[in-house]
C-alpha cells in the first residue's frame, strides 16, 4: 500500500484544508482491508466507521492525514497497536482514534485524564531484584524524548535529520564523568560493528517493518546514530523510532543502580537539549504506547518453570501490568529461555511509580518461579 503523500499535500496546497482524492481512496481501501481481516490490533478495535468518516478529511498543519497514522497497522495486520502519530498535533486532530487506543493500552488513562508532573522519586529506594543472580541476566531502563521544534519521523526533512544529529551528538559528547563517551553515526558504520552492537542488545535493529510502513525510516541511515560511554552502561539512540532513546543498562539485577544512572544522565542531557512535553499526555513520542513517562524498565530473565507455559507466564506478568517480549525485544522470540519482561504502563503514573510497578512485578515473578 503506497504511503500517504502528505509532503505533496503540503507543497501543492491543492487540497488546502482537505485531503486529496488519492489519499481518500487509499484510506477507504485500508479501512476495507482492516475490516475484512482478523487483525487483533487496537487500530482495528477502535477505528469504527463513524470515527473513520469524521477523521478521514482532517489534516494537521504539518499536512499529516489519518492515513499517515494508520498505514502501518493496515500494512501489518499483525500489529498490536497499529497507529503512530506522524507529528505531535496528530494526538489532538485524530484524538477520537488515539484516545481510546491510549486508554486501552495504558489501562485507564481516559481522554479527561492528565499525566502527572515528572517525579523520579527516591532514587535510593529501588533494589537489586536478584541479588543471588539466579534468574536475572541483565537490567535496562530507558526513556524516550522528542526535541522541541521538530515533528516525528514521517514529517522530518533530510536537513532536519542532519541538524538533529549535529545538536544531539554535540550535547552528548559534552557529557563528563561516568557519562563520558562517543557518538557513532550509523552513516559509515562498519556493518559488522553495527550487527555486533545489535546482537549485544546495545543498538536498535534496522528495518522494522512496522516503522518502515509508518514512513519512519526515510533517508536511512542519515541522522541516525548511537552514543555510549566506555562501559556501554549509558547509551543514547538518535532518530530510531523516537528522536532520542536514553538508556541505562548493566549485567545483573541491580535495578536501583541502573535507575540512578538513568535519572542522573537524563538530568545532564536536559541541560543542553529542550524536549517536547504535553500538559495532558506528558513527554511526546511517535508511538502512543510510549507517551507520558516514556519509561520502559526491563530485565532479561530466565524463569524456566513459569516459561514452560508461555501463556501462563504472560498471565502472571499481566497481573502486575508487565509485558513479556523475546530476547531481542518486541516482535522477537526468546532464545535460551531468556525473556525481556518490563512495565507496560507509562502514562497516568510517575517515572518512579512505573519503575516501582516493574520492580514489584519482577520480585513477585521470581517468588512464583522459586515456589514452583
Ligand atoms: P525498546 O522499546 O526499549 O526499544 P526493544 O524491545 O526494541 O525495546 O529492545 C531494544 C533492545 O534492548 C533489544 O536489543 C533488547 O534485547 C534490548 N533489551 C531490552 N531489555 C534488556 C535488558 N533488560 N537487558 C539487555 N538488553 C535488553
Ligand atoms: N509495532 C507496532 C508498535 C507497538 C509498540 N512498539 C513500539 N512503539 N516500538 C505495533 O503496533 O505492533
Amino acid at each position: 500500500m503506497a504511503k500517504a503523500c502528505h509532503q505533496c499535500e503540503k507543497k501543492c496546497g491543492k487540497h488546502a484544508g482537505g485531503v486529496s482524492p488519492d489519499v481518500l481512496k487509499k484510506l477507504e481501501e485500508g479501512f476495507a482491508k482492516l475490516q475484512g481481516s482478523d487483525a487483533k490490533s487496537l487500530l482495528k478495535k477502535y477505528l469504527t466507521r463513524s470515527i473513520f468518516d469524521r477523521l478521514k478529511n482532517k489534516r494537521t498543519t504539518f499536512g499529516s492525514t489519518l492515513l499517515d497514522c494508520i498505514q502501518s497497522g493496515v500494512e501489518n495486520l499483525d500489529s498490536g497497536i497499529g497507529i503512530y502519530a506522524p507529528d505531535a498535533e496528530a494526538y489532538d486532530v485524530f484524538a477520537e482514534l488515539f484516545d481510546p487506543v491510549i486508554e486501552d493500552y495504558h489501562i485507564g488513562f481516559t481522554k479527561t485524564s492528565k499525566h502527572p508532573q515528572s517525579d523520579w522519586g527516591n532514587v535510593n529506594s529501588l533494589v537489586n531484584v536478584d541479588p543471588t543472580g539466579d534468574f536475572v541476566v541483565s537490567t535496562r531502563v530507558r526513556c524516550g524524548r522528542s526535541l522541541q521544534g521538530y515533528p516525528f519521523n514521517p514529517c522530518l526533512t533530510e536537513d532536519q535529520y542532519k541538524e538533529m544529529e549535529k545538536s544531539v551528538s554535540s550535547a552528548l559528547t559534552g557529557l563528563k564523568g561516568q557519562f563520558e563517551g562517543k557518538f557513532y553515526p550509523l552513516t559509515g558504520m562498519n556493518k559488522q560493528d553495527q550487527q555486533q552492537l545489535i546482537d549485544d542488545h546495545f543498538l536498535f535493529k534496522e528495518g522494522d517493518r512496522f516503522l518502515q510502513a509508518a514512513n519512519a525510516c526515510r533517508f536511512w541511515p542519515t541522522g541516525r546514530g548511537i552514543f555510549h560511554n566506555s562501559s556501554k552502561t549509558f547509551l543514547v539512540w538518535c532518530n530510531e523510532e523516537d528522536h532520542l532513546r536514553i538508556i541505562s543498562m548493566q549485567m545483573g539485577g541491580d535495578l536501583g543502580e541502573v535507575y540512578r544512572r538513568l535519572v542522573e544522565g537524563v538530568s545532564e542531557i536536559e541541560k543542553s537539549l529542550k524536549f517536547s512535553r504535553s500538559d495532558r499526555l506528558g513527554y511526546l513520542t511517535f508511538c502512543p504506547t510510549n507517551l507520558g513517562t516514556t519509561i520502559r524498565a526491563s530485565v532479561h530473565i530466565k524463569v524456566p518453570k513459569l516459561a514452560k507455559n508461555y501463556a501462563g507466564l504472560e498471565e502472571v506478568a499481566g497481573k502486575y501490568n508487565l509485558q513479556v517480549r523475546g530476547t531481542h525485544g518486541e516482535h522477537s522470540a526468546a532464545e535460551d529461555g531468556v525473556y525481556d519482561i518490563s512495565n507496560k504502563r507509562r502514562m497516568g503514573l510517575t517515572e518512579y511509580e512505573a519503575v516501582k510497578e516493574m520492580q514489584d512485578g519482577i520480585l513477585e515473578i521470581i517468588k512464583v518461579e522459586s515456589s514452583m
